[in-house]
């Protein structure tokens, strides 16, 4: 058999051993040079002959050795012990010798040099080195770091596994403390379990080594720098992790458990309505040691609070207030999620957060996952939950490394904790523990779990928690006096006790602080910008730098806006030029900007062109990082292709810096049905649930256009039916100079009035000039709420119709041939619609004193758009001055025709039935015009 038969690593580790020993025999230890003294495979291939027979023996036990080394490397995680209940690993074949044609006679014979790594150099024999990396690799740890391409990435693990470098310390200190943090985990369990029979708290038990766990990786964080720790996590062991990682007073959570009403009550009157308590998030008041943590609250929607976390960790890491970029440092904060098995598998808002670990706009620097693997959801099974090996196969794709471990092990758990945080100080990439336990109750505390698992529960009925193993090997291996395992139980129990006996539960309830914005802050706001300082900042963003070659297609536009000043009084200002005029002055005022969404940075209509590219080297010009009047910084990004993941990672960035403004934009505005978890759950309901002051824009291009039921509609109605307590702002602007005081006053009220934005922005109106505005607009003006019809108020005697409408309609409207003819109706837009302008449309209906009808003119199907919401308010507000009619198309279960040409045909009806007193309609139609 000749060397060049081998392929691959192995011939190639063979060969370079080899030569090691034909430039330095010494340089192989004394068995290998043995090996090669009796081989000389050059001679062979010189002479074109097979090497003698033993020299081929030898050659492929050697291959052999090296192949079972990597094979353990590899797949050693197959045969690790994972599971406390002491289910059987799967194993590999791979893992044994004869898969490689050798006996343990032949490993017994052969250098440990051939295993290579740390193991060796302890080991006298391939077989001793053998062992050692089994014991590694297939005990109770389970290394799954093949997957990983960086060679240096690889090659680090690898050593971090072998060398046993993050072995936690065992001097009697350290021992003796996990064994004291596990009975405090257990006993505040058992505790709750005995005080509250069958309340649900969803306990850790079975995972208890999650909090030491996090302990560890918190401590090696900060001692590597980071002052700021994120956790993102679900409802398993929230309570304890809440109590004894966030320092959560036991008062406070018992008291919760009493939920006293009477404390509750005190805020319902703001709004408030508050929310269970295992999803309660909480910050530290001081720094544990260097370290603040936070745990932002979370619905029920598993992992939905993942990208939110993550994004708190971008926000609270970058520092915005100076001109130019937005500065990101991941080495002064750390993201840790802790994820459920099944939860992690099946939820897709998890690959879209693991997506955004390495992308510019969004790395954090590394997030540090946990799944809380109890190997059960809810009901389900592995085998019903996931299509990968393990929970955590997801992970392998985005080459993030893994280490399976068994959470009765406390050593291993916590070899595991300091391998994540020092990899992630390493490299600054995400690190994942797939923490295998069990669930020692049903999924809550009243759930019967031998209905469906019965013989699971029989060995957890007999299983020894993590704390009564751990301080039994203290006490055996002589660590610890036998009687310490129960006096710590009965310190923790006796300081429950006393918290419970003091406990006043109206006095220790804490609920969220709330804040109310000053009553019509939002109306007040002068968003006005002088002109002289619009042209300054004007010229300022169109300055070019030399030699930047500007693409030749963008040059009119270049010289349009150069122009845009020259007369106050003429419609200059287009969609564009108002929303980059906008943003230069927010960031003038010294407010940061960030802006997000798909293709945002040249925008999806090709209309903004925020960062330009030099025709000729592709180099990158983003004026608003450029001009020198800015005082704080402006960042763009084209988002991934998610909705979800990225409204969340969003409202966590805006609630962690609310003083920043933050924007994300659809890439059509129905698209944002995408992320409607994080709407429903975190951006409308935050405030009445956890106090927290959302302030995040969104921008949803949409338009009837005839392009069929996508992207015709906003889809207005999913924000209106979340509308209530003055929790959101939704405005359907017609203007320019609307859109530019509607940024403005959004950056205005940052402080003194957050509240979510949404703006319904337009598609073909972005370049109508019915829609641009003057500079003047942009100097006198301020946002209006309703916006009256300025030609029908000469004649407002003879008006006997006024219709309402937002949006792009009113020029479908006011461009139609009625409006010469029906001198009889105004049009008035409805630029907001929540809060509902009540004041502002009641001023504009009393101008109108001969009115007979009020129109609410909407394109949308009657079960869609504002109308549903409208007409109680509006039949309110008109009382019985004169009916209220509506003009749109009739119910639908789609937003619209699927053809243009019908798209037509409808969108001429309803203009006409608009401006149609008599609203009769003789044929079939999509549109209807009713009385109501
Ligand atoms: C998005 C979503 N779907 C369904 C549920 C209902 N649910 C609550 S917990 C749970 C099981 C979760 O299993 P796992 O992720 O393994 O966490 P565990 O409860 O076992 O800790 C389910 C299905 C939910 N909360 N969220």
């Amino acid at each position: 058999m000749r060397l060049d038969e081998f392929s691959g690593v192995n011939a190639g580790y063979v060969l370079e051993l080899f030569e090691r020993y034909q430039q330095n025999p010494q340089s192989v230890d004394p068995q290998t040079r043995r090996i090669f003294e009796s081989w000389t495979p050059a001679a062979d291939e010189a002479a074109g002959r097979a090497s003698a027979p033993p020299t081929a023996v030898e050659v492929h036990k050697i291959v052999g050795v090296v192949n079972l080394a990597e094979c353990i490397r590899r797949y050693g995680h197959l045969a690790a012990r994972l599971d406390p209940l002491g289910s059987e690993p799967v194993g590999d074949p791979s893992l044994a010798p004869a898969a490689h044609g050798i006996t343990d006679a032949d490993l017994k014979a052969l250098p440990s040099s051939l295993v290579g790594g740390p193991v060796a150099e302890s080991s006298a024999s391939a077989y001793e080195a053998i062992e050692k990396l089994r014991r590694i690799y297939c005990s109770t740890t389970g290394f799954d770091y093949a997957h990983i391409f960086v060679p240096e990435e690889r090659e680090w693990l690898r050593h971090a596994a072998e060398s046993g470098w993050f072995l936690p310390p065992m001097d009697p200190n350290s021992v003796e403390a996990v064994l004291d943090r596990l009975t405090q985990v257990e006993v505040f369990e058992r505790f709750l379990h005995r005080t509250f029979p069958g309340k649900t708290r969803f306990s850790i038990e079975g995972l208890d080594m999650l909090v030491p766990i996090l302990d560890e990786i918190i401590c090696g964080a900060a001692e590597h720098g980071a002052r700021h720790a994120l956790l993102g996590m679900a409802h398993r062991g929230r309570l304890n992790v809440l109590a004894h990682v966030l320092d959560k007073p036991y008062a406070e959570i018992l008291a919760e458990f009493k939920d006293p009403v009477a404390a509750r009550s005190l805020r319902t009157d703001l709004g408030w309505m508050g929310d269970v308590k295992y999803h309660a998030g909480a910050r530290t008041t001081a720094p544990r040691g260097q370290m603040y943590i936070t745990m932002p609250p979370n619905p029920s929607h598993l992992e939905a609070v993942d990208p939110v976390a993550v994004g708190m960790a971008r926000a609270a890491g970058t520092s915005a207030n100076q001109r130019g970029a937005a500065q990101f440092d991941g080495g002064i904060t750390v993201p840790i999620l802790i994820h459920g098995d099944a939860a992690f598998s099946g939820q897709g808002i998890v690959a879209e957060t693991l997506n955004l670990s390495r992308l510019t706009g969004y790395s954090t620097g590394g997030t540090i996952h946990v799944i809380a693997n109890n190997q059960l959801g809810f009901t389900a099974t592995p085998q019903d939950s996931y299509s990968t090996s393990y929970a955590s196969g997801l992970a392998r794709g985005f080459k993030i490394p893994i280490v399976h471990v068994n959470a009765d092990d406390p050593v291993a758990c916590l070899e595991a904790a300091r391998l994540a945080w020092e990899y992630r100080a390493r490299f600054g990439l995400d690190f994942l523990i797939d923490l295998v336990g069990y669930r020692r109750y049903g999924h809550n505390e009243g759930d019967e779990p031998s209905f469906t698992q019965p013989m699971m529960y029989k060995v957890i009925g007999s299983h020894p928690t993590v704390r009564e193993r751990w301080g039994q090997t203290l006490v055996d291996n002589g660590s610890i006096p036998a009687e310490l395992p129960e006096a710590l139980v009965r310190k923790h129990f006796d300081e429950l006790e006393a918290v419970y006996a003091a406990l006043k539960p109206e006095q220790a309830y804490v609920p969220p602080v709330t804040s109310v914005p000053p009553p019509g802050s939002a109306s007040r706001v002068a968003t006005g910008v002088p002109l002289d300082r619009l042209r300054e900042i004007n010229d300022a963003l169109l300055a070019r730098p030399a030699g930047f070659v500007f693409h030749r297609k963008l040059e009119r536009g270049m010289e349009r806006r150069r122009a845009a000043f020259a007369n106050a009084d003429e419609r200059s200002i287009d969609w564009a030029t108002a929303e980059d005029l906008a943003l230069a002055t927010i960031l003038v005022d010294g407010i940061p900007v960030r802006m997000t969404g798909e293709d945002v940075e040249r925008g999806t209509f090709s209309h903004r062109h925020a960062v330009f590219h030099d025709a000729g080297t592709g180099t990158q010009l983003i004026p608003l990082q450029e001009f020198p009047q800015a005082r704080a910084s402006f960042e763009i990004h084209n988002s991934p292709l998610s909705e979800n993941a990225t409204v969340g990672f969003e409202f966590g960035y805006n609630v962690q810096e609310p003083k920043r403004l933050v924007i994300w934009e659809a890439q059509y505005g129905d698209f944002i049905n995408g992320a409607q978890v994080m709407l429903d759950q975190f951006v409308t309901s935050a405030r009445a649930k956890w106090g927290l002051t959302p302030s995040l824009v969104f921008l949803l291009p949409h338009g009837y256009e005839g392009q069929g039921p996508e992207h015709s509609s906003a889809r207005p109605e999913r924000f209106l039916d979340a509308a209530a307590d003055i929790n959101l702002r939704l405005v359907n602007c017609t203007t320019a100079a609307q859109y530019f005081h509607v940024l403005r006053r959004q950056a205005a009220l940052l402080e003194q009035d957050p509240l979510p934005l949404f703006v319904l922005t337009p598609k073909s109106l972005l370049r109508h000039p019915l829609v641009a505005s003057t500079p003047r607009d942009l100097e006198e003006g301020r946002f209006l709420s309703v916006i009256d019809d300025d030609d029908a108020r000469d004649r407002a005697g003879g008006i006997d119709r006024v219709a309402l409408c937002s949006g792009k309609v009113y020029v479908d409207l006011i461009t139609s041939d009625h409006r010469g003819t029906a001198r009889n109706v105004a049009i008035c837009r409805v630029e907001q619609l929540y809060p509902f302008p009540k004041i502002a449309l009641n001023e504009v209906l009393g101008r109108y004193p001969s009115v007979r009808d009020v129109v609410w003119l909407q394109e949308e199907p009657e079960n869609m758009g504002a109308w549903q919401f409208m007409r109680p308010l509006l039949e309110d507000l008109i009382g019985d001055r004169c009916p209220l009619r509506y003009v749109g198309r009739a119910r639908s279960a789609s937003p619209s025709e699927g053809s243009a040409a019908w798209h037509q045909v409808t969108q001429r009806k309803l203009i006409q039935q608009a401006f149609d007193i008599d609203g009769t309609i003789s044929e079939p139609s999509m549109v209807l015009s009713k009385e109501v």
